[in-house]
């Protein structure tokens, strides 16, 4: 039995093959795995629709009449290839498409339904109740073939394209949460701490909450780099990361706002609140021992003020981080609210 792939370049070949009477080979090729429901009432029909699609390699539930169709229908996606009659005991072929096509997911079955040869406007009828084609009967054999064969490629098709979309999904996904990631320490970087840190203010104010802010920046790290070597500095930023992210709180956000230095949001913290939590972040960097080596870092604490914006913020906290530098560095500062 071929692949789904070989069946869909196979039907791509259908469409250069000029038009002959013989079945083409890909047609007559179908994977079992393929189900077909057939509805239908009449005794003889189904067992002859039975025969033949077994024949061409369809796997086939049988359904009686119409309320049977629509409970094998609506309990599972399967078979997605459905061949309704029109008349039948109980819901009657075009309701049961008009009822499958209202439901989530019930576009996406492939329905053809055998209309009675004599009854006018029925294919016109068939197609507007939302099938997708029709078949006369008394049937032609070769044309039910062909015509079951090209809503099983229909569906090829289809589940083709919702693999892709699938794929394109979660690459859209690891792409989005890449822009927003810093690749060296897995924090949160700049463009998506600016956009948090904007979310958190709004509420803020809403609320009427505090919302203090961290500015870390390591303490003479260019001499990391030069002593240790540039991989080890990156070690030890990782390291850093990894300390800040242990030392905050689960509301608290940490970044990596570039270079050696961190931003930290604080809902609902008051900077006196704020100046602990930087105290303790200070201590446990002194402490820590990254990759070998005794680091320490400079931390200015901001309180969000009211009516003031982001930038202004960072701005302040930074100022307070910049005394800490000139203050003898490996301390804390805080702004005045
Ligand atoms: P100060 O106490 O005044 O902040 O001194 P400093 O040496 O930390 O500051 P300076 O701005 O002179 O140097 C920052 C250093 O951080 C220089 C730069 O090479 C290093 N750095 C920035 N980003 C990275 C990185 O991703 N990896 C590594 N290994 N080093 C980095
Ligand atoms: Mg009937
Ligand atoms: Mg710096
Ligand atoms: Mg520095």
């Amino acid at each position: 039995m071929p692949s789904s792939a070989t069946a869909s370049a196979q039907s791509a070949i259908a469409v250069t093959t000029p038009i002959s009477n013989e079945i083409p080979k890909f047609a007559q090729a179908v994977p079992t795995q393929s189900g077909v429901l057939i509805a239908e009432d009449d005794l003889l029909s189904r067992q002859m629709l039975l025969f033949l699609l077994t024949e061409w390699g369809y796997g086939v539930t049988e359904a009686c009449n119409g309320d049977e169709a629509w409970q094998i229908l609506i309990e599972s996606r399967q078979p997605m290839l459905v061949i309704l009659d029109w008349m039948m005991p109980g819901i009657e072929g075009p309701e049961i498409v008009r009822r499958l096509r209202g439901r989530a997911g019930g576009h996406l079955h492939y329905i053809i339904i055998m209309t009675a040869a004599n009854m006018k406007d029925a294919a016109t009828l068939a197609l507007d109740a939302g099938a997708d084609d029709f078949i006369s009967k008394p049937f032609d054999r070769n044309e039910l073939r062909a015509r079951v064969g090209v809503g099983h490629r229909m569906l090829l098709l289809h589940q083709a394209l919702a693999d892709k979309m699938n794929c394109l999904q979660k690459v859209t996904k690891r792409i989005a949460r890449l822009a927003r990631t810093d690749e060296l320490t897995g924090l949160p970087n700049r463009r998506s701490f600016r956009e948090s840190l904007t979310q958190a203010k709004g509420v803020a104010c809403r609320h009427g909450h505090s919302i203090s802010l961290i500015s870390i920046d390591l303490d003479h790290f260019k001499a990391v780099n030069d002593t240790l070597g540039h991989s080890m500095g990156d070690q030890v930023l990782q390291g850093v990361a990894r300390v800040v992210r242990e030392t905050v709180r689960c509301q608290d956000l940490a970044s990596r706002w570039g270079g050696e230095e961190f931003l930290i949001l604080l809902p609902q913290t008051t900077s006196e609140a704020g100046a602990l939590l930087a105290e303790r972040i200070r201590r446990n960097l002194e402490e820590a021992n990254l990759s070998g080596t005794q680091i320490t870092a400079s931390l200015g604490v901001a309180q969000l003020r009211c009516g003031e914006d982001v930038n202004t913020l960072i701005q302040r906290a930074d100022e307070a981080l910049y005394r800490a530098k000139f203050e003898g560095r490996n301390r804390v500062v805080t702004a005045k609210p």
